[in-house]
């Protein structure tokens, strides 16, 4: 073995410092250790996971690369870094590259694959770096999100955590059942603020949900300007339930909450409830009722005793307009045009309405959806229904040549008490534990309706009865990675026993996200038992 001869002491000092300063900035990288990819717990499951039972290291020489300068691919790749770098301090940048980068990195990549479809991906984890293909944008957000899952959950913290950071490594395939996967947020019995919805929108975000369907407007308030008719929301928009200040957002608002679920790849689907449903606009304007007189406020909960009045004109250049502006605020293809519970519209004057407005709704350049009572008209084109009652309705939708957005609401109702003890929520449909919450399959619930008939699965959470977002949380989790999981994964991979394992694993990820999550009994928590809820 050769050994190194220094001339004199001058130049060993050199190397020592030389060397020195190297080992020091050098990241401080472990070897590769055995870690199974396949024991991992990922929700939604995978389509395919194959383990190479190593790990990759994340360290502060990692960067993330994204193919190209396409903006979209930063953005995405600086979502990734945003949240990363608080809990690893790792400091990641994210680069551009045109070609996959250096060992150590994580690469980005658009690779034209039409079998990975809007939203599928290809995840390669080696000892040597990840590589994340997708045949679009949305692909890669999803599969960041499984990047985020295969880190400690407490990757998820806003603080500085100690590492260290590996992934197990291997192949993830992956692409989505059902093409809606989403939740909805009633912000007009109780308001929330635009940074609750945007905390809403980040957290169904991280379980590779797509859609945010938005209850603007119902009987105890209306919650979005609209500038040709100011008193909506200016007085529509005055309470709440309970009596509480209420509030609305203006369409400055209103376009940021849209970008802010765009930039996660969330559609907006936002709700005009009518004809029933809209107290709130019927105390704004006296000429929307029948009778020419203004309502009262209405602070209660509940349903079924308003109406639009369907046989004047006015009501339909109402309607032209709010579906106008609202159309032009939201980049989506849908406009949710409400139809629930009209029981005090004559079913003679219910139809024609519904059906008008579908194509005042098309006239904008969207798309109608409702919920299911709306398949007692004609469904114009492009027209879903939303089934959350009437499983008739939902057949009559499919027999009308249309799909149905799954919302049963005794499987899917984020309102519905987990038992009777919860504190916060309601249980006329049902009691629903974690498990009821994801023991049923949308292509199969209802008879007659097949899963090519289902355009896919949301779950609603109605405000009645909270008025705080970490009530809103503690409706919402653990039951909502469910939901996604079911809009997500093929009913085949789907089973209780395998899912609720995978869920215990999520809680120190709920805790270190800051959810607020009931702790239901069926699961086995991996986390301290004694971990405090509000409660
Ligand atoms: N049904 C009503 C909602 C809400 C809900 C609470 C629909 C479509 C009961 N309509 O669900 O407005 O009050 O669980």
């Amino acid at each position: 073995m050769p050994t190194l001869r220094i001339s004199n002491s001058g130049s060993a000092l050199l190397l020592l410092a030389v060397l020195t300063t190297f080992m020091a900035c050098a990241p401080k990288k472990s070897p590769p250790v055995p870690m199974d990819l396949a024991q991992e717990s990922i929700i939604p499951i995978p389509v395919s996971v194959k383990a190479t039972n190593s790990s990759f290291e994340l360290t502060s020489a990692t960067d993330i690369y994204v193919q190209g300068d396409s903006k979209e691919l930063l953005k995405i790749g600086q979502y990734l870094a945003d949240k990363l770098n608080p809990s690893t301090g790792l400091g990641i940048e994210v680069k551009s590259s045109n070609e996959a980068p250096a060992v150590g990195n994580i690469y980005l990549s658009i690779k034209k694959d039409a079998k990975l479809g809007a939203e599928g991906y290809n995840l390669n984890i080696t000892p040597d770096g990840v590589t994340l293909e997708a045949n679009a944008p949305a692909g890669l957000f999803m599969g960041v999100q499984t990047i985020r899952q295969l880190l400690p959950a407490q990757v998820e913290s806003s603080s500085k955590q100690e590492g260290p950071w590996r992934m197990a490594t291997g192949t993830i395939n992956d692409i989505p059942t059902y093409a809606v996967r989403g939740a909805m947020f009633d912000v007009a019995r109780h308001f929330f603020s635009v940074e609750d919805t945007k905390r809403f929108i980040d957290l169904i975000a991280a379980y590779k949900m797509n859609t945010m369907h938005l209850h603007l407007s119902d009987d105890q308030g209306w919650r979005i300007e609209i500038k040709s008719w100011p008193k909506l929301a200016e007085h529509g928009g005055k309470t709440q339930v309970g009596g509480g200040k209420g509030g609305y957002y203006t369409q400055e608002q209103y376009k940021d909450i849209v970008q802010y679920a765009l930039d996660r790849y969330i559609t907006i689907i936002p709700e005009i409830d009518m004809p029933g449903h809209t107290n709130a606009a019927l105390a704004a304007y006296p000429e929307l009722n029948c009778d020419g007189k203004a309502r009262e406020l209405y602070t209660g909960t509940e349903v079924g005793f308003s109406t639009l009045c369907t046989k004047n004109e006015i009501t339909y250049k109402f309607i032209d307009d709010v579906i106008r502006e609202l159309a032009a605020l939201t980049p989506g293809p849908f406009i949710h045009i409400g139809g629930d519970e009209s029981h005090v519209t004559k079913k003679e004057d219910y139809i024609p309405f519904v059906n008008r407005v579908q194509g005042i709704v098309l006239s904008h350049g969207k798309q109608a959806i409702g919920w299911d009572e709306i398949a007692l008209g004609t469904l114009k084109k492009g027209a879903f229904v939303q089934h959350w009652a009437d499983v008739d309705n939902a057949v009559n939708a499919v027999k009308q040549g249309s799909k149905v957005l799954m919302s049963p609401a005794r499987k899917a109702y984020m309102d519905m008490q987990y038992d009777s003890t919860t504190q916060w929520g309601l249980h006329w449909a049902a009691y629903i534990e974690v498990d009821s919450a994801y023991i049923w399959d949308p292509a199969t619930l209802v008879p007659g309706l097949a899963q090519k008939d289902v355009l896919g699965i949301e779950a609603p959470l109605w405000s009645e009865t909270v008025d705080q977002i970490d009530e809103v949380e503690y409706m919402v989790f653990p039951r909502l990675p469910g939901y996604a999981e079911i809009g997500w994964s093929a009913a085949s991979a789907r089973n209780w026993d395998g899912y609720k394992k995978r869920l215990g694993a999520h809680g120190p990820r709920f805790t270190a996200m800051g959810i607020n999550y009931y702790p239901s009994k069926l699961v086995e928590w991996k986390e301290d038992k004694g971990k405090k809820l509000k409660n």
